[in-house]
């Protein structure tokens, strides 16, 4: 099996960011979102990836929301764009600081909900049928906060909400250990598909794999990716570099570990992955107004550079490697086709 012959290629408008971060204010203006929009395609990307409020603020009732949407769909139709995915945010809300479908409180409970059934109405109205749903406050502060057996069904009851509300859509289980919370319900890619069978409708539910995410549970990305490529479940990845169990960093692909990132492109290139490579990068806070898009088109090239590392393995030389168990050669091998020798 072989990926795609030519990728098609995503990011979302936050990646292109003030470079505000916990402890400092923004160094960067704010680019408006139609001119972020017009950077898409000048740095080789095909589609955009959405928060809900992205597309349009939240609480809006549905007349000014669909009203809204048209608006954004017009923008993207102008520029030969498609939406890719609406994630909505549910870690940012007042009604969301104690989590959104696992919060304690019903009526915030019933928030999170709906407000994610407009993010579906928002995606049906951009011609997407994708939904993802990163549980950043599906977790707790300290661990007597809330019961953690229920909060499991509260989950699962999330997604047949969503799956009963449209036919169509699919769900995307975003799973990241922890941050903003301590300690996440649902923290990695194998926690989420364990729960993927139990719903409604298990055809319609998978995955987004985070590089960075993979990384902070101190697992290899590539794993967690072709974990997810057996159970045809891997619909969208977030690809971008980590550098140890710290926070966040989404750092430019590839730029921590170059051996990781290549067998990150290798899996997705031999399993067949035909889901769109979403780049969830971020600039560096020195980095100038002039340059904000750059780590973007850095971490595309990158990939790209990858895969065409990739292409030129020999791969009946690593079946003979494998046959004869020499995993020195093996191992020099890939290090030489690496660095080009
Ligand atoms: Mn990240």
């Amino acid at each position: 099996m072989a990926g795609p012959t030519k990728y098609r290629f995503t990011f979302g408008p936050w990646n292109i960011s003030t470079g505000s971060d916990p402890f400092g204010p923004p160094v960067r203006k704010e680019v408006a979102f139609a001119a972020k929009i017009r950077e898409y395609k000048k740095l080789g990307f095909d589609g955009v990836q959405f928060h809900d409020d992205d597309v349009v603020p939240a609480d809006l009732g549905p007349i000014e929301t669909m009203k809204g949407v048209a608006k954004v769909k017009k923008l993207l139709d102008g520029e030969g764009l498609f939406c890719e995915f609406i994630a909505p945010r549910l870690w940012e809300h007042p009604k969301t600081i104690d989590g959104a479908y696992t919060s304690n409180s019903a009526a915030e409970r019933k928030y999170a909900i709906e407000r994610s059934k407009r993010a579906v109405d928002i995606a049906n109205a951009l011609g997407c049928r994708d939904i993802v749903l990163w549980l950043a406050r599906e977790g707790t502060y300290i661990r007597e906060a809330k019961c953690p057996i229920t909060a499991v069904g509260r989950i699962v009851d999330a997604v047949n909400a969503l799956l009963e509300h449209d036919a169509h859509i699919r769900i995307l289980g975003e799973m990241k250990p922890n941050e903003p919370m301590d300690q996440a319900y649902c923290p990695t890619v194998g926690h989420f598909m364990s729960l993927v069978y139990r719903t409604a409708d298990p055809q319609r539910v998978g995955v987004l794999i985070e590089s960075a995410h993979s990384i902070l549970a101190g697992l290899d990305p590539s794993d967690d990716m072709a974990f997810a490529l057996w159970h045809g479940k891997l619909w969208s990845v977030h690809l971008n570099d980590q550098n140890g169990l710290k926070y966040d960093q989404d750092k430019t692909f590839a730029s921590v570990d170059l051996r990781r990132a290549f067998n990150t492109v290798w899996v997705l290139e031999r399993g067949g992955y035909d889901g769109c490579i979403g780049l969830d990068v971020k600039a560096m806070r020195t980095t100038r107004q002039a340059d904000q898009t750059r780590h973007l088109a850095n971490s595309k090239r990158l990939f790209e550079h990858l895969l065409d590392v990739v292409r030129r393995v020999d791969a009946a030389k690593v079946e003979t490697f494998r046959a004869q168990r020499d995993y020195e050669g093996l191992e020099l091998y890939i290090l030489e086709t690496l660095l080009g020798k």
